[in-house]
């Protein structure tokens, strides 16, 4: 079966669905962008790109130039439809699929038969399923037949989403074989990696498993990182060593670990089978307590210089040379210090950022400080990020400062 998109939808114009859109829309699809918020629809109108991502920004003028590209608020006609709006979890650690049901519920009214509809968002096991019967429910003069429903996970990473898509597999589950088919020739329009075709409910664990997979990994790193605390071993030595065994590839141990994917996917798998999933539990936990390990060891140091030290915090983002802040361990080390020592001197160090988040640059012992006058003030520099300008810091730039480094880079 071949058919032709001529028209698609992608509702949600996030991290995933606004390069998805400039992708598709460059490869000749007429593409609409759907998204609740005005600015971010303006901000797509006039060409430009509402968060850093290399690359997207000139893909995306180059479509919306052409003519191929437009967003509004309003989910348009569309002959295939992609929803990649945010699956957040609540505070007990259950998916919330509101945004999800409110996508669903604005496509519906736009279908005539015959369309192809695709999740995208990372989804606990069944939400599929679920967006097809919200789709049923709200359009019950339309048969099973007659609407096709697929997941297909996004998989790019942060950083390099624009060669990620053109050249990832992709794996695509369809509720039906034929929804799987018609999502196939979709992507193909744009995407040269392998196209791997399986059911909806396997697609959707497929995905929550790869980032589960690397949480255990870290998780297994941050472990080692205690263990080698406690008898006085370099952990990244010890790392590097055991991976030079042909069968054995550790991760990198951190402060914890953080952005919107690694540290609150495998909570959807533990959702979904409790029981069972008690190693992805554990991994979990053991890397969501590694920064309060971290912030023990500042607080010993901070009392073995009598209380009375300044301390640098290195790195606020949530990974290496980006400048997101979101669910970053870094960040939560800082606001618990700033927090529980109100009379220390806190210089937080991130050259990626041009100001502190409001809360924390309201607080009287938290300065946003380069990285020189830090490096020169602090009694206690914390490496808390790797980024590229930390990684050239010399033993003499360092001078007399008490270095602890959670990311092995100043050992
Ligand atoms: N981290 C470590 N040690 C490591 C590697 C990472 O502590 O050795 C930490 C990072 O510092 C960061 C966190 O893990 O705090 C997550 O960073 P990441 O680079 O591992 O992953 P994300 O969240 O940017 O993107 C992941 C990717 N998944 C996998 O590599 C399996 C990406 O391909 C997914 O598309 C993305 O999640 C997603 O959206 O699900």
């Amino acid at each position: 079966m071949t058919r032709d998109f001529k028209r698609v939808a992608v509702v949600g114009l996030g991290y995933i669905g606004l390069p998805t859109a400039a992708i598709l829309a460059d490869h000749g699809v007429r593409t609409f962008g759907v998204d609740v918020s005005q600015s971010v629809v303006n901000s797509v109108n006039r060409g430009e790109v509402p968060f850093v991502e290399p690359g997207l920004r000139e893909v995306l003028k180059r479509a919306v130039e052409a003519g191929k590209l437009s967003a509004t608020n309003e989910t348009p006609s569309a002959d295939a439809f992609i929803v990649a709006v945010p699956t957040p979890f609540t505070k007990n650690r259950k998916a919330d699929l509101t945004y999800i049901d409110a996508a669903a519920k604005s496509v519906a009214p736009k279908l005539q038969g015959g369309e192809l509809v695709i999740l995208e968002s990372t989804s606990p096991p069944g939400t599929t399923e679920r967006l097809r019967d919200v789709l049923l429910a709200e359009r019950p003069d339309l048969s099973a037949e007659d609407v096709h429903v697929a997941h297909c996970p996004e998989r790019v990473l942060p950083g390099k989403i624009m060669h990620e898509m053109l050249t990832n597999d992709r794996i695509i589950g369809g509720i039906s074989p034929k929804a799987a088919v018609a999502a196939r020739e979709l992507y193909r329009s744009f995407c040269s990696g392998e196209l791997l075709l399986t059911n909806a409910r396997t697609a959707e664990l497929a995905k929550l498993t790869e980032n589960s997979f690397r949480d255990v990994n870290i998780a297994f790193a941050n472990e080692l990182s205690l263990i080698c605390d406690k008898l006085e071993v370099d952990p990244w030595e010890l790392i590097e060593l055991a991976n030079h065994h042909p069968r054995v590839n550790i991760l990198q141990p951190g402060p914890g670990v953080g952005g919107h994917c690694i540290a609150v996917d495998p909570w959807f798998i533990v959702e979904a089978a409790p029981e069972e999933s008690r190693l992805i539990r554990t991994a979990r936990e053991t890397n969501d307590a590694k920064p309060e390990w971290v912030l023990g060891r500042i607080e010993q140091a901070i009392e073995d210089h009598d209380g009375d030290a300044t301390v640098g915090l290195f790195g606020l983002t949530f990974k290496p040379n980006i400048d997101d802040l979101r669910e970053s361990p870094a960040l939560h080390i800082l606001e618990s210090l700033a927090q529980r020592h109100p009379t220390t001197q806190i210089l937080a160090v991130e050259p990626h950022i041009e100001a502190l988040p409001a809360a924390l640059a309201a607080k009287r012992n938290v300065t946003l400080t380069p990285t020189e006058d830090a490096l020169s003030t602090a009694h206690i520099g914390v490496l808390l990020v790797d980024h590229d300008v930390f990684k050239t810091v010399t033993r003499t730039q360092l001078g007399g400062t008490k270095v602890i480094d959670t990311r092995g880079i100043w050992q």
